[in-house]
């Protein structure tokens, strides 16, 4: 597919793997809608990917319904048509045994992860079906595919996003739209900071020992799978560093 005169909407571009996608989509002219809630980052990505491509950036919470209806009614003419979603936007909040799970950390996990991604999404179909096209991916993990001690409430969320996924394939597939998700294992991002609320310490932990992907690997990835020719839709795909064997079996130099 050639990418000449699309327009791609990520959420969760102000940083990791959404930002790198936005970066990489912008050096291949795509147009593009950046979304999250930190306006700085916003501005500044404006900034810097307006000279390849046009950049229009929208700050809202995709927890928040309305919120999210607004912001996306609210687009331009020039940016109104999405041809590419980046379903991105997600964290996981905490690490911890279920008998001690945090109950706001779970409201988080499952409002961001699995609610948010439906909001936006539902917003963005009438379009793609009016058209009859589009390109939807989901951002999963290999959370989505394997429990690991601790993440109860995170995997569940992104076993969540896996069977949207399949759904949304399956519900679209009359009207043309091609859905797929990217499952990353370890990806070097906000994310362990966001997990460890702010503990740079513990957070940094997790990519010490071996090498991490980087936001820049998946980034590769979701540009291979959007530029695949028409007929050709990439379902569900998992990618781990080489180091990772599963959630749990990470190989560590000593
Ligand atoms: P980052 O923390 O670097 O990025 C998360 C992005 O999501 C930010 O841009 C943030 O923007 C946005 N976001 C978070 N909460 C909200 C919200 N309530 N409303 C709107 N935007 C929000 O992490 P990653 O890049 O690693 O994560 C991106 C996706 O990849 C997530 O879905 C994550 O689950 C998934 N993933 C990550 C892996 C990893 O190892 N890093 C592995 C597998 C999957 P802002 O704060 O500006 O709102
Ligand atoms: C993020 C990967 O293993 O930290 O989804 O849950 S992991």
């Amino acid at each position: 597919m050639s990418t000449y005169n699309k327009t791609a909407f990520i959420t969760g571009a102000t940083s990791g793997i959404g930002k790198a996608t936005a970066q990489l989509f912008a050096s291949h002219g795509i147009r593009l809608v950046l979304c999250g809630r930190r306006q700085a980052q916003l501005d500044s990505l404006k900034k810097e990917l307006g000279v390849k491509t046009k950049v229009h950036t929208l700050n809202f919470d995709v927890r928040d319904r309305e919120e999210v209806k607004t912001a996306i009614e609210s687009l331009p003419e020039d940016f109104a048509q999405i041809d590419i979603l980046v379903n991105n936007a997600g964290n996981a909040h905490g690490l911890d045994p279920i008998q001690e799970g945090d109950l706001a950390d779970w409201d988080a996990m499952i409002d961001i992860n699995v609610k948010g991604l439906l909001y936006v999404t539902r917003a963005i179909l009438p379009g793609m079906i009016t058209r009859q096209s589009g390109h939807i991916i989901n951002i999963g993990s290999t959370a989505g595919k394997e429990v690991y001690p601790n993440g109860n409430v995170y995997c569940a969320s992104k076993h969540a996003v896996d069977a949207i996924n399949q759904g949304m394939r399956i519900d679209l597939n009359e009207h043309g739209i091609r859905v797929g998700a990217v499952n990353p294992g370890l990806v070097e991002t906000e994310f362990s900071e966001v997990r460890f609320k702010g503990d740079l310490e513990r957070a940094k932990k997790v990519y010490q020992g071996y090498q991490p992907l980087t936001p820049e690997d998946i980034a590769d990835i979701i540009y291979f799978v959007v530029t695949r020719p028409y007929h050709v839709n990439i379902a569900d795909l998992v990618v781990m560093p080489t180091a990772q064997a599963s959630s749990t079996i990470v190989k560590k130099k000593a």
